[in-house]
């Protein structure tokens, strides 16, 4: 009884320390204070990229080649664009278009 109650710790610790690495994802751009993180990504193509905005007020992600373009994401939500051509991909917020990034996908 008190093996598996140890057993059942350690994989809920196992759990916990494995959060941060998949919020730490290389295919994911964070968007706070009026900016995206990070400003350049690169990616292989067929990779699916998440943003996530974690501001208080609302952001789109918009191609400037009209290749994507997200709803108004309110605080928390997010949007994804697989990007299955190479190329360089430039984005702005569409309210606020000093907020300019790019993904790179080789
Ligand atoms: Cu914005």
């Amino acid at each position: 009884m008190i093996l598996r109650t140890t057993m059942a710790a350690l994989f809920a610790g196992a759990i916990l320390l494995s959060a941060p690495a998949m919020a730490d994802d290389a295919n994911t751009v964070t968007i706070k204070n009026f900016d995206f993180a990070p400003m350049a990504l690169t990616v292989s193509a067929g990779t699916s990229v998440t943003w996530h905005n974690l501001d208080g007020e609302p952001h789109t992600v918009v191609s400037v080649d009209g290749v994507f373009r997200s709803a108004a994401l309110d605080s928390g939500e997010s949007f994804a664009f697989k990007f299955t051509k190479p190329g360089v991909f430039k984005y702005v917020c569409s309210i606020h278009p000093k907020m300019v990034a790019t993904v790179t996908v080789k």
